[in-house]
Protein backbone atom coordinates (compact mmCIF):
# COMPACT_ATOMS: atom_id res chain seq x y z
CA UNK A 1 0.00 0.00 0.00
CA UNK A 2 1.04 3.53 -0.79
CA UNK A 3 2.66 5.43 1.97
CA UNK A 4 0.91 8.00 2.22
CA UNK A 5 -2.51 6.37 2.13
CA UNK A 6 -1.09 4.35 5.21
CA UNK A 7 -0.24 7.40 7.17
CA UNK A 8 -3.52 8.88 6.04
CA UNK A 9 -5.57 5.99 7.35
CA UNK A 10 -3.65 6.05 10.50
CA UNK A 11 -4.46 9.99 10.89
CA UNK A 12 -8.03 8.77 10.35
CA UNK A 13 -7.48 6.45 13.61
CA UNK A 14 -5.92 8.98 15.75
CA UNK A 15 -8.77 11.68 14.87
CA UNK A 16 -11.50 8.81 15.40
CA UNK A 17 -9.40 8.33 19.28
CA UNK A 18 -9.27 12.22 19.68
CA UNK A 19 -13.42 12.73 18.81
CA UNK A 20 -14.32 9.47 21.31
CA UNK A 21 -12.64 11.37 24.31
CA UNK A 22 -13.87 14.40 23.81
CA UNK A 23 -16.47 16.26 26.15
CA UNK A 24 -16.55 19.90 25.14
CA UNK A 25 -17.46 22.15 21.58
CA UNK A 26 -14.01 24.32 22.72
CA UNK A 27 -11.85 20.47 22.64
CA UNK A 28 -14.06 19.72 19.09
CA UNK A 29 -12.81 22.96 17.57
CA UNK A 30 -8.87 21.93 19.38
CA UNK A 31 -9.26 18.84 17.39
CA UNK A 32 -10.84 20.38 14.48
CA UNK A 33 -7.63 22.80 13.63
CA UNK A 34 -5.30 20.11 14.41
CA UNK A 35 -6.74 17.70 11.83
CA UNK A 36 -8.65 19.87 9.44
CA UNK A 37 -6.99 23.44 10.01
CA UNK A 38 -4.67 24.80 7.60
CA UNK A 39 -1.75 23.50 8.68
CA UNK A 40 -3.56 19.82 10.00
CA UNK A 41 -2.47 16.92 9.78
CA UNK A 42 -5.14 15.24 6.47
CA UNK A 43 -4.41 18.90 5.17
CA UNK A 44 -0.81 18.47 5.31
CA UNK A 45 -0.92 14.85 3.82
CA UNK A 46 -3.29 16.08 0.82
CA UNK A 47 -0.97 18.85 0.16
CA UNK A 48 1.72 15.61 -0.34
CA UNK A 49 0.03 14.57 -2.99
CA UNK A 50 1.65 16.02 -4.88
CA UNK A 51 5.07 14.14 -4.41
CA UNK A 52 3.11 10.81 -5.30
CA UNK A 53 4.25 9.32 -8.38
CA UNK A 54 1.88 10.00 -11.43
CA UNK A 55 0.81 6.14 -11.97
CA UNK A 56 -0.14 6.14 -8.29
CA UNK A 57 -1.80 9.72 -8.27
CA UNK A 58 -5.27 8.46 -9.01
CA UNK A 59 -5.52 5.19 -6.96
CA UNK A 60 -3.71 7.43 -4.04
CA UNK A 61 -5.84 10.64 -4.59
CA UNK A 62 -9.25 8.80 -4.39
CA UNK A 63 -7.97 6.82 -1.21
CA UNK A 64 -7.14 10.03 0.27
CA UNK A 65 -10.25 11.52 -0.47
CA UNK A 66 -12.09 8.73 1.33
CA UNK A 67 -10.25 9.11 4.41
CA UNK A 68 -11.01 12.97 4.01
CA UNK A 69 -14.45 12.15 4.36
CA UNK A 70 -14.66 9.83 6.94
CA UNK A 71 -12.15 12.21 8.74
CA UNK A 72 -15.08 15.06 8.45
CA UNK A 73 -17.78 12.89 8.87
CA UNK A 74 -16.66 11.72 12.35
CA UNK A 75 -16.51 15.49 13.19
CA UNK A 76 -20.22 15.90 12.19
CA UNK A 77 -21.02 12.83 14.35
CA UNK A 78 -19.17 14.24 17.45
CA UNK A 79 -20.40 17.90 17.22
CA UNK A 80 -23.89 16.28 16.88
CA UNK A 81 -23.32 13.93 20.06
CA UNK A 82 -22.09 17.17 22.10
CA UNK A 83 -24.78 19.17 20.85
CA UNK A 84 -27.05 16.59 22.12
CA UNK A 85 -25.20 16.14 25.62
CA UNK A 86 -25.51 19.90 25.83
CA UNK A 87 -29.16 19.97 25.46
CA UNK A 88 -29.91 17.21 27.86
CA UNK A 89 -27.80 19.03 30.78
CA UNK A 90 -29.49 21.81 30.21
CA UNK A 91 -33.20 20.09 30.32
CA UNK A 92 -34.00 20.57 27.26
CA UNK A 93 -34.14 17.90 25.08
CA UNK A 94 -34.02 19.33 20.98
CA UNK A 95 -34.79 15.78 19.82
CA UNK A 96 -38.50 15.82 21.27
CA UNK A 97 -41.41 16.50 19.00
CA UNK A 98 -42.85 19.79 19.46
CA UNK A 99 -46.14 20.88 20.94
CA UNK A 100 -48.92 21.82 19.00
CA UNK A 101 -49.15 25.49 20.15
CA UNK A 102 -53.17 26.57 19.30
CA UNK A 103 -53.72 30.27 18.42
CA UNK A 104 -55.70 32.59 20.66
CA UNK A 105 -59.01 33.88 19.38
CA UNK A 106 -60.88 37.10 19.94
CA UNK A 107 -63.75 36.22 21.95
CA UNK A 108 -67.53 37.05 20.03
CA UNK A 109 -68.24 39.75 22.62
CA UNK A 110 -65.18 40.90 22.30
CA UNK A 111 -65.23 41.09 18.52
CA UNK A 112 -69.12 42.47 18.09
CA UNK A 113 -67.56 45.48 19.82
CA UNK A 114 -65.02 46.09 18.26
CA UNK A 115 -67.03 45.84 15.18
CA UNK A 116 -69.84 48.11 16.41
CA UNK A 117 -66.99 51.17 17.51
CA UNK A 118 -65.16 50.65 14.12
CA UNK A 119 -68.51 51.63 12.33
CA UNK A 120 -69.64 53.78 14.63
CA UNK A 121 -66.32 55.74 14.49
CA UNK A 122 -66.30 55.89 10.34
CA UNK A 123 -69.78 57.34 11.36
CA UNK A 124 -67.99 60.30 13.03
CA UNK A 125 -68.58 58.88 16.94
CA UNK A 126 -65.76 59.19 19.58
CA UNK A 127 -65.07 56.75 21.84
CA UNK A 128 -65.67 57.90 25.37
CA UNK A 129 -64.90 56.31 28.21
CA UNK A 130 -65.91 56.39 32.15
CA UNK A 131 -65.85 54.92 35.30
CA UNK A 132 -68.14 51.17 36.14
CA UNK A 133 -68.86 52.15 40.01
CA UNK A 134 -70.76 55.34 39.53
CA UNK A 135 -72.78 58.05 42.04
CA UNK A 136 -76.20 57.81 41.52
CA UNK A 137 -76.48 60.92 40.86
CA UNK A 138 -74.79 59.73 37.20
CA UNK A 139 -76.63 56.76 36.71
CA UNK A 140 -79.91 57.66 37.68
CA UNK A 141 -80.90 61.21 38.63
CA UNK A 142 -78.99 63.14 35.68
CA UNK A 143 -80.77 60.64 33.55
CA UNK A 144 -84.41 62.02 34.38
CA UNK A 145 -85.12 58.51 36.25
CA UNK A 146 -88.03 58.74 39.16
CA UNK A 147 -86.78 57.99 42.43
CA UNK A 148 -89.78 54.79 42.70
CA UNK A 149 -88.51 53.71 39.44
CA UNK A 150 -88.13 49.87 39.78
CA UNK A 151 -84.71 50.14 38.13
CA UNK A 152 -83.13 51.74 41.39
CA UNK A 153 -84.35 49.24 43.61
CA UNK A 154 -81.32 46.93 45.22
CA UNK A 155 -83.10 44.17 43.92
CA UNK A 156 -81.89 45.64 40.47
CA UNK A 157 -79.03 47.30 40.72
CA UNK A 158 -75.58 46.58 43.19
CA UNK A 159 -75.46 49.23 45.47
CA UNK A 160 -72.28 49.69 47.12
CA UNK A 161 -71.00 50.80 51.04
CA UNK A 162 -70.47 54.36 50.35
CA UNK A 163 -73.79 54.98 48.47
CA UNK A 164 -72.80 54.60 44.78
CA UNK A 165 -73.60 52.19 42.73
CA UNK A 166 -71.96 49.66 39.83
CA UNK A 167 -73.63 51.63 36.17
CA UNK A 168 -76.22 49.88 34.89
CA UNK A 169 -76.09 51.46 31.86
CA UNK A 170 -73.24 53.53 29.84
CA UNK A 171 -75.30 56.80 29.53
CA UNK A 172 -73.62 58.21 32.91
CA UNK A 173 -70.57 58.56 30.54
CA UNK A 174 -72.41 60.37 28.23
CA UNK A 175 -73.48 62.72 31.16
CA UNK A 176 -70.07 63.25 32.64
CA UNK A 177 -68.99 63.97 28.56
CA UNK A 178 -71.84 66.48 28.28
CA UNK A 179 -70.86 67.91 32.28
CA UNK A 180 -67.35 68.45 30.77
CA UNK A 181 -67.90 69.62 27.24
CA UNK A 182 -70.22 71.83 24.99
CA UNK A 183 -72.08 70.57 21.56
CA UNK A 184 -72.21 69.90 19.38
CA UNK A 185 -70.89 65.85 20.65
CA UNK A 186 -70.58 62.51 18.72
CA UNK A 187 -69.80 59.88 21.00
CA UNK A 188 -70.30 55.95 21.77
CA UNK A 189 -70.01 54.68 24.75
CA UNK A 190 -68.70 50.87 25.05
CA UNK A 191 -68.42 49.15 28.49
CA UNK A 192 -69.30 47.15 31.39
CA UNK A 193 -72.92 47.24 33.08
CA UNK A 194 -74.17 45.24 35.88
CA UNK A 195 -77.56 44.36 37.04
CA UNK A 196 -78.80 42.65 39.64
CA UNK A 197 -80.37 39.85 37.53
CA UNK A 198 -80.88 35.91 38.11
CA UNK A 199 -79.24 34.67 35.51
CA UNK A 200 -80.88 32.29 33.02
CA UNK A 201 -80.48 31.68 28.84
CA UNK A 202 -80.82 35.53 28.33
CA UNK A 203 -79.44 37.48 31.54
CA UNK A 204 -76.54 37.83 33.04
CA UNK A 205 -75.84 40.28 35.63
CA UNK A 206 -72.55 41.28 33.83
CA UNK A 207 -73.02 42.21 30.58
CA UNK A 208 -71.82 44.73 28.03
CA UNK A 209 -73.02 47.98 26.13
CA UNK A 210 -72.31 50.51 23.83
CA UNK A 211 -74.52 53.55 23.78
CA UNK A 212 -74.22 56.58 21.29
CA UNK A 213 -75.60 60.13 21.62
CA UNK A 214 -75.36 62.86 19.01
CA UNK A 215 -76.20 66.71 20.30
CA UNK A 216 -76.27 69.45 17.67
CA UNK A 217 -79.00 71.55 16.70
CA UNK A 218 -81.90 70.67 14.37
CA UNK A 219 -80.93 66.59 15.18
CA UNK A 220 -84.45 64.75 14.26
CA UNK A 221 -85.50 61.31 14.70
CA UNK A 222 -85.23 60.44 10.61
CA UNK A 223 -81.01 61.09 11.86
CA UNK A 224 -81.43 58.60 14.17
CA UNK A 225 -83.13 55.97 12.09
CA UNK A 226 -80.74 56.79 9.68
CA UNK A 227 -77.80 55.61 11.71
CA UNK A 228 -79.11 52.88 13.42
CA UNK A 229 -79.96 51.25 9.32
CA UNK A 230 -76.29 52.46 8.65
CA UNK A 231 -75.47 50.39 11.55
CA UNK A 232 -77.11 47.60 10.87
CA UNK A 233 -76.18 46.90 7.78
CA UNK A 234 -72.70 47.68 8.10
CA UNK A 235 -72.91 45.24 10.70
CA UNK A 236 -74.62 42.37 9.24
CA UNK A 237 -75.16 42.90 5.92
CA UNK A 238 -76.89 45.42 3.09
CA UNK A 239 -80.00 43.43 3.02
CA UNK A 240 -80.90 44.28 6.94
CA UNK A 241 -83.98 46.03 7.47
CA UNK A 242 -84.53 48.28 10.76
CA UNK A 243 -87.76 49.16 12.15
CA UNK A 244 -89.07 51.34 14.93
CA UNK A 245 -91.81 50.69 17.86
CA UNK A 246 -92.73 52.81 20.40
CA UNK A 247 -91.42 52.57 24.11
CA UNK A 248 -90.65 54.73 26.87
CA UNK A 249 -87.64 55.53 28.85
CA UNK A 250 -87.20 58.15 31.27
CA UNK A 251 -84.11 59.62 29.35
CA UNK A 252 -85.52 59.88 25.95
CA UNK A 253 -88.71 61.31 24.41
CA UNK A 254 -90.22 60.44 22.45
CA UNK A 255 -88.42 56.70 22.99
CA UNK A 256 -88.37 53.72 20.67
CA UNK A 257 -87.30 50.07 20.39
CA UNK A 258 -85.70 48.86 17.45
CA UNK A 259 -85.51 45.90 15.56
CA UNK A 260 -83.68 44.32 12.89
CA UNK A 261 -84.76 42.01 10.14
CA UNK A 262 -83.89 38.16 10.51
CA UNK A 263 -80.35 37.74 8.84
CA UNK A 264 -80.91 34.33 9.68
CA UNK A 265 -84.28 33.44 7.34
CA UNK A 266 -84.02 36.77 5.85
CA UNK A 267 -87.46 37.86 7.30
CA UNK A 268 -89.50 34.48 6.44
CA UNK A 269 -89.20 33.44 9.90
CA UNK A 270 -87.37 31.10 11.78
CA UNK A 271 -86.68 29.41 15.22
CA UNK A 272 -84.49 32.53 15.67
CA UNK A 273 -86.48 35.57 15.61
CA UNK A 274 -89.17 33.71 17.06
CA UNK A 275 -91.34 33.07 13.26
CA UNK A 276 -91.38 36.89 13.17
CA UNK A 277 -89.17 37.65 10.90
CA UNK A 278 -87.51 40.17 13.26
CA UNK A 279 -84.89 40.42 15.81
CA UNK A 280 -85.55 42.95 18.85
CA UNK A 281 -82.26 44.88 19.38
CA UNK A 282 -82.60 47.59 21.99
CA UNK A 283 -83.98 51.01 22.72
CA UNK A 284 -83.50 54.90 21.36
CA UNK A 285 -85.20 57.98 21.51
CA UNK A 286 -84.25 61.57 21.58
CA UNK A 287 -82.94 62.76 24.70
CA UNK A 288 -85.54 64.13 27.09
CA UNK A 289 -85.09 68.24 27.51
CA UNK A 290 -84.75 67.53 31.67
CA UNK A 291 -81.14 65.13 30.84
CA UNK A 292 -79.75 68.51 28.52
CA UNK A 293 -81.15 70.71 31.48
CA UNK A 294 -79.09 68.38 34.45
CA UNK A 295 -76.26 69.04 32.46
CA UNK A 296 -76.17 72.74 31.59
CA UNK A 297 -77.46 72.60 27.81
CA UNK A 298 -80.13 75.03 26.32
CA UNK A 299 -82.74 72.50 25.42
CA UNK A 300 -84.42 75.51 23.44
CA UNK A 301 -80.93 75.23 21.50
CA UNK A 302 -79.65 71.44 21.28
CA UNK A 303 -81.59 68.42 20.29
CA UNK A 304 -80.01 64.80 20.25
CA UNK A 305 -80.63 61.21 19.92
CA UNK A 306 -79.34 58.41 22.16
CA UNK A 307 -79.52 54.56 21.45
CA UNK A 308 -77.99 51.98 23.16
CA UNK A 309 -77.93 48.02 22.54
CA UNK A 310 -76.45 45.15 24.54
CA UNK A 311 -73.46 43.25 23.04
CA UNK A 312 -74.11 39.67 23.83
CA UNK A 313 -77.52 39.58 22.34
CA UNK A 314 -76.00 40.66 19.17
CA UNK A 315 -73.37 38.03 19.68
CA UNK A 316 -76.17 35.55 20.12
CA UNK A 317 -77.80 36.75 17.32
CA UNK A 318 -74.65 36.63 14.88
CA UNK A 319 -73.74 32.89 15.91
CA UNK A 320 -76.95 31.53 16.87
CA UNK A 321 -75.75 31.15 20.69
CA UNK A 322 -79.22 29.84 22.34
CA UNK A 323 -77.63 30.66 26.12
CA UNK A 324 -75.79 33.81 27.54
CA UNK A 325 -74.18 31.37 29.76
CA UNK A 326 -71.83 29.57 26.97
CA UNK A 327 -70.42 33.82 26.57
CA UNK A 328 -68.72 33.64 30.01
CA UNK A 329 -68.10 29.84 30.97
CA UNK A 330 -64.70 30.34 28.55
CA UNK A 331 -65.07 26.51 27.62
CA UNK A 332 -62.60 26.03 24.96
CA UNK A 333 -64.75 24.12 23.20
CA UNK A 334 -67.54 26.51 23.00
CA UNK A 335 -64.25 29.18 21.78
CA UNK A 336 -62.57 27.42 19.75
CA UNK A 337 -65.42 27.35 17.54
CA UNK A 338 -65.39 31.40 16.69
C1 LIG B 1 -78.13 60.15 27.68
C2 LIG B 1 -79.42 60.27 27.26
C3 LIG B 1 -80.07 59.17 26.78
C4 LIG B 1 -79.46 55.72 25.94
C5 LIG B 1 -80.50 54.72 25.62
C6 LIG B 1 -81.54 52.79 25.48
C7 LIG B 1 -82.48 53.60 24.97
C8 LIG B 1 -81.68 51.33 25.63
C9 LIG B 1 -80.72 49.28 26.34
C10 LIG B 1 -79.54 48.70 25.64
C11 LIG B 1 -79.53 47.26 25.94
C12 LIG B 1 -80.59 48.82 27.71
O1 LIG B 1 -78.77 47.06 28.26
S1 LIG B 1 -79.94 47.20 27.56
O2 LIG B 1 -80.99 46.30 27.82
N1 LIG B 1 -80.67 50.72 26.20
O3 LIG B 1 -82.68 50.77 25.24
N2 LIG B 1 -80.39 53.42 25.85
S2 LIG B 1 -81.93 55.17 24.95
O4 LIG B 1 -80.10 56.93 26.19
C13 LIG B 1 -79.42 57.96 26.69
C14 LIG B 1 -78.13 57.86 27.09
C15 LIG B 1 -77.47 58.95 27.58
C16 LIG B 1 -77.40 61.31 28.24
Amino acid sequence: MNSLVAQMQAVLEDAREALAGLSSLEELEACRVRFLGRRGEVTLLLKDMGRVDPSERREVGRAANEVKAAVQEAFAAALARLERGRSLASGLDVTLPGRLRRAGRTHPVTRVMDDAVAIFRRMGFVVADGPDQETVYHNFDALNTPEDHPSRDPQDTFYLADGRCLRTQTSPVQVRVMESRQPPVRIVCPGRCYRRDTPDATHSMNFHQIEGLYVDRRVSLADLKGCLEEFARELLGPQVQVRFRPHFFPFTEPSIEYDFSCILCAGRGCGVCKRSGWLEISGAGMVDPAVFEAVGYDPEIWTGYAFGMGIERIAMIRHAIGDIRLLYENDMRFLAQF
